[in-house]
């Protein structure tokens, strides 16, 4: 039975702040060791009640505790006690998890040989694409599978590169392999622009999902690409504007593809928002609007070039915030605030306020929250990208050298917290990372685990979703279910437990910022 005692299940480094939920009812609670004997006791927090799960608990504080060594949690409870999984406390307890969140990337590759143990598998889905409504065919070989199913599709691609890109100009420790990495998904990318127009088709997948069981390779329906569209255009425009600073060789065509994306957006002004084309029913990926994708791409050319008619654009735009696939625009504000030479000054400010005001909301609900999550009760489909991003807000918010209000200290902290969170730290007791933690995610929606039958480490879910209707394993196990207990680690809950490329990649970028 999954235990009610709550914490980081990979652990905690000795000065760390140490934090697990425990029941209501709980009076008091030992930090045990391995041998029975007690390394720390201390008395929970007042009762609160947590909306979000519909429960009462109270937060146990042994941050004081700095030993080493291998420990369960136990809490007096007025009927008996209640233990946690076990957990360790030492220098290094995330070890691995960043590689294995990065590798993650390398076992989605499409196109070629993927090697590595039992997910290895020869080319897949190296058959041209037909241009959707013509008989034109498009070589667009290449790129990462965005999630649990083989399609792959732009907008997510330009929000999962921008994170480990992010990430990797931000950490202490960089990665040998990132740039290699996201270099292939950016050269599968360029691909998919219409070298005519400058526009950029919105995907390339088949007419429909393949079967849960089936390996990539043994994927043979035709591919098609879906129409050229405004949010994939600007989302690309953006992309290869920002990859240019990572890419010196590279860096002159990823420029020249960014301008002529650009130019399609200046020619479509008023474009359309995607829609699935009637006979095509893999991911959707439709944006209400398209303004952030723009605003995104009008930052991101400024950086790179300093030229007038991009500020003239930013300027003459309201700021737009949002680090999702959907919602880009504080991908903008951190091109201007921290690539653009020549910052308007007054415009700057306001970016800066937009940063610490978004962050200052996210801490609120955050204290608000006795898991330290900071979604209140809005979990939706893929909660787990909006928990991971915003940790990722809190430390781009960090780099500000003047973060009125909260400290550099605190912004960790912050962040910090959101890690726990995923890693156990939640109602469920349930580590949403596969491969770490006690009980990590086991049965993910994900074509080559479920085909080899045996789950990829590495791997983030998508978490609660309090929309249970949304697939029949949520239907039928969790309908009704409170917001942040609505998930189920069963592999046909698409809605729940899929994993997707912009899922690892905010949760990559907060290992890779906090110095994992
Ligand atoms: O933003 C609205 C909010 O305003 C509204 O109140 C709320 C009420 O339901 O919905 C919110 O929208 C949600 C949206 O995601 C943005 O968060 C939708 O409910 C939800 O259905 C939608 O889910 C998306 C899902 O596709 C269905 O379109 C996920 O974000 C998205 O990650 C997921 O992506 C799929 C691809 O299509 C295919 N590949 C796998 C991938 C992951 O499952
Ligand atoms: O397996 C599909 C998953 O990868 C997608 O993210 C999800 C998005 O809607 O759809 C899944 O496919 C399901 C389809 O939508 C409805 N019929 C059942 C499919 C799951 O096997
Ligand atoms: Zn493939």
């Amino acid at each position: 039975m999954t235990p009610n005692i709550h914490l980081n299940q990979l652990g905690y480094r000795p000065a760390d702040i140490k934090k697990a939920v425990l029941p209501g009812n709980a009076t008091f609670f030992r930090v045990v060791r391995v041998d029975g004997s007690f390394a720390f006791e201390g008395t929970p927090g007042d009762a609160i009640y947590d909306a979000p799960s519909d429960e009462t608990v109270r937060v146990a504080d042994f941050s004081a505790m700095q030993e080493k060594g291998d420990f369960v949690l136990v809490a007096e409870i007025a009927e008996g006690s209640e233990e946690s999984y076990p957990f360790m406390v030492c220098n290094e307890p995330y070890n691995g998890l960043r590689k294995a969140l990065l590798d993650f990337f390398e076992y989605q590759k499409c196109g070629v040989e993927v090697g590595g143990g039992a997910w290895a598998h020869p080319p897949c889905h190296t058959t041209p694409a037909t241009i959707y409504g013509t008989n034109e065919t498009k070589d667009v070989t290449g790129g990462w599978h965005d999630a649990g199913d083989y399609g792959r599709y732009i907008v997510p691609a330009a929000k999962a590169v921008a994170d480990l890109l992010i990430g990797h100009e931000n950490t202490p420790n960089p990665d040998a392999n990132l740039l290699e990495t996201v270099r292939f998904e950016l050269n599968w990318m360029r691909k998919m622009q219409c070298d005519k127009t400058g526009g950029v088709y919105h995907k390339v997948s088949c007419h429909h999902f393949n079967a849960l069981d089936e390996m990539p390779h043994d994927e043979h329906n035709a591919l098609v690409l879906s129409p050229i569209s405004a949010t994939a255009t600007a989302d690309f425009a953006a992309i290869m504007a920002m990859a240019g600073r990572f890419f010196p060789d590279d860096a002159t065509d990823m420029l020249t593809a960014a301008r002529n994306a650009w130019a399609w957006l200046q020619a479509n002004p008023d474009y359309p928002t995607f829609k699935n084309p009637d006979d095509i029913f893999t991911g959707g990926y439709g944006a209400r609007t398209d303004a952030d994708e723009r605003y995104w791409a009008a930052n991101a050319l400024y950086a790179a070039t300093g030229e007038a008619e991009f500020h003239d654009y930013v300027k003459g735009s309201e700021i737009l915030v949002g680090l999702g696939w959907g919602q880009v625009g504080t991908y903008g504000i951190y091109e201007y605030l921290f690539h653009a030479h020549n910052q308007d000054e007054t415009l700057a400010a306001a970016m800066r306020d937009t940063l610490l005001s978004q962050s200052a909301r996210i801490l609120d609900l955050q204290a608000a929250d006795p898991y330290g999550n900071s979604l209140g009760d809005n979990y939706m489909w893929g909660s787990n990208m909006t928990v991971a991003n915003n940790a990722l807000m809190l430390l781009i918010t960090r780099k500000l050298t003047h973060t009125a209000g909260f400290t550099q200290k605190q912004l960790t902290q912050a962040a910090w917290e959101h890690l726990h969170y995923l890693l156990g730290r939640n109602p469920l007791s349930q580590s949403y990372i596969t491969g770490f933690g006690e009980n990590a995610a086991r049965h993910p929606h994900h074509r080559p685990s479920v085909a080899v039958g045996q789950c990829l480490p590495g791997m983030v879910v998508g978490g609660p979703n309090r929309n249970t209707q949304q697939d029949d394993a949520m239907k039928t196990h969790r309908n009704g279910a409170p917001p942040s207990k609505a998930y189920i680690d069963h592999q046909d809950s698409y809605s729940a437990n899929e994993v997707t490329i912009y899922w690892n990649s905010p949760v990559y970028a907060v290992s890779a910022m906090l110095g994992l």
